[in-house]
């Protein structure tokens, strides 16, 4: 994408309502922008990085076996009588009626209808287990939204369900999906820790947050940092396959101190020794349920048991915030100067930047570093002046920017900056690309 005619509405002041840094450098930086109350019209570079982290989040729900679905936004409320939250739900729902008089809905979260289309297809124990997810936005009409993408209005969800035949199934699938966050938190360069939690309005009586730390979260958290030390990834010795697995992973996970403020034991956090204990705010950027029968029995949905008996699946659900994610991240990784994307989610690989259109020199080499990297890079062709090209590079927050001078085009080098840790090499275009990877 060439930056001179890209729609990157970049902003020089600090918006006067951004309360935090995330909220200010995603407007500053063009990513999104307000257009109601807590509702927010995604930018292409503030998309780029939602549709990375939808893909990221996919590949990792797909990898646990979980199927993707897509559910509609408007939900009747017909489905939500039937399980009594129609009216427990209260003003955060945003109830709509349409042309018929019919009582619709902005589905605030999908419990409701995915038992609906269980109950409708499956017949028996047999078909069993099912983990369905969907990435769609929902609708709950906060209070007070505030901090940006972090608390909206409107926001994209993952939100998967799990059915199972019995007790020993759903816990195995609640183990699983916690396997499969953790990956997803580790790919996204997220230290998120599992803490034991409240289920609110969902229901049920298992149930974690998943938690990173940033100084302007909402709650308070203490962890062990022994955490921070575990791989998850595919080489962290944890299989989505193996029950032994599964069930060591979730001793290990529930084994190490973690809670916040509304959980907290003073007595067990005195245990941990000194130089582990890690506190201080907490964002919540996911958040697992288990909560057996109570939506399959007060919906009616069964399947015949090995034994031709009725029986009413066991149920869980798992949510993660992707549209939040996207503050979350930013909270976690940015300085004075911007934002400093993961490379797993970054919107480019890299900026290219030209400090002097016009020329021969410099537009030759931009133009071939260019079409090398395709897709992967933002291309600053615009003719300002080298400082605020920096500038914007910085803002906006790219792993790589490549910097093409007069002179460095004339002796065939380029300046590489790792955004991450300032450092600035000169290197041929090849070693650039090589560096870059693409
Ligand atoms: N049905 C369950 C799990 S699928 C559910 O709705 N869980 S939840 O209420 O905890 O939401 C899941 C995740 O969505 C939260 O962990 C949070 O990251 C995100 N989320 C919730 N409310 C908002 C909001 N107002 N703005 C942005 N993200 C939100």
């Amino acid at each position: 994408m060439r930056l001179s005619h890209a729609f990157i509405p970049t902003l020089k002041e600090t918006p006067a309502e951004a309360q935090i840094a995330s909220h200010r450098l995603m407007l500053r930086a063009g990513l999104v922008r307000q257009t109601s109350a807590g509702i927010y019209a995604w930018l292409p570079l503030g998309l780029r990085v939602l549709r990375n982290i939808e893909r990221i989040v996919r590949e990792e729900q797909d990898a646990a076996g979980a199927q993707e679905i897509l559910m509609p936004t408007i939900q009747p409320a017909e489905l939500w009588k039937e399980s009594g939250r129609y009216e427990d739900y209260g003003k955060e729902m945003l109830r709509i009626r349409d042309r018929h008089d019919r009582d619709m809905l902005y589905g605030p979260t999908n419990e409701e209808m995915v038992t609906d289309l269980f109950r409708q297809s499956v017949r028996s124990y047999k078909e069993l287990p099912q983990i369905l997810y969907h990435i769609q936005w929902k609708f709950r009409d906060e209070v007070r939204p505030r901090f940006g993408v972090m608390r909206g209005r409107e926001f994209l969800m993952k939100d998967a369900y799990s059915f199972d035949i019995d007790h020993a199934g759903a816990v195995a699938s609640y183990r699983k999906m916690m396997l499969a966050y953790m990956r997803t938190f580790q790919r996204l360069g997220l230290k998120a820790i599992p803490m034991e939690a409240d289920t609110g309005p969902i229901g049920g009586d298992l149930s974690h947050e998943f938690i990173i730390l940033a100084p302007t979260g909402e709650s308070q958290v203490y962890y062990d940092a022994a955490f921070e030390e575990i791989d998850y990834g595919a080489g962290g010795g944890f299989s989505h396959e193996k029950p032994e697995d599964l069930a060591r992973f979730f001793e290990v996970m529930t084994g190490h101190y973690a809670a916040t403020d509304e959980k907290h034991d003073t007595a067990r956090w005195d245990q941990v020794a000194a130089n582990r204990k890690r506190e201080g705010r907490g964002i919540e950027v996911g958040h697992i349920f288990y909560f057996g029968t109570k939506y399959t029995k007060s919906m009616g949905a069964t399947v015949a048991g090995p034994d031709g008996k009725q029986v009413h699946p066991e149920m869980g659900s798992y949510g993660v915030g992707v549209s939040r994610l996207v503050g979350a991240v930013i909270e976690a990784s940015h300085d004075d100067n911007g934002i400093i994307w993961p490379d797993s989610i970054a919107p480019f690989k890299a900026v290219i930047l030209n400090l002097k259109v016009g020329d021969a020199g410099c537009d030759a080499l931009c133009a071939r570093l260019y079409a090398a990297l395709g897709g992967n890079a933002l291309y600053d062709d615009r003719t300002d002046r080298a400082g605020a090209k920096f500038a914007d590079a910085d803002l906006m927050g790219h792993p790589w920017q490549i910097i093409v001078g007069p002179r460095g085009a004339a002796a065939g080098t380029v300046e590489l900056k790792r955004r991450a840790t300032g450092e600035r090499v000169e290197v041929t275009p090849e070693a650039a690309l090589a560096r870059i990877g693409g």
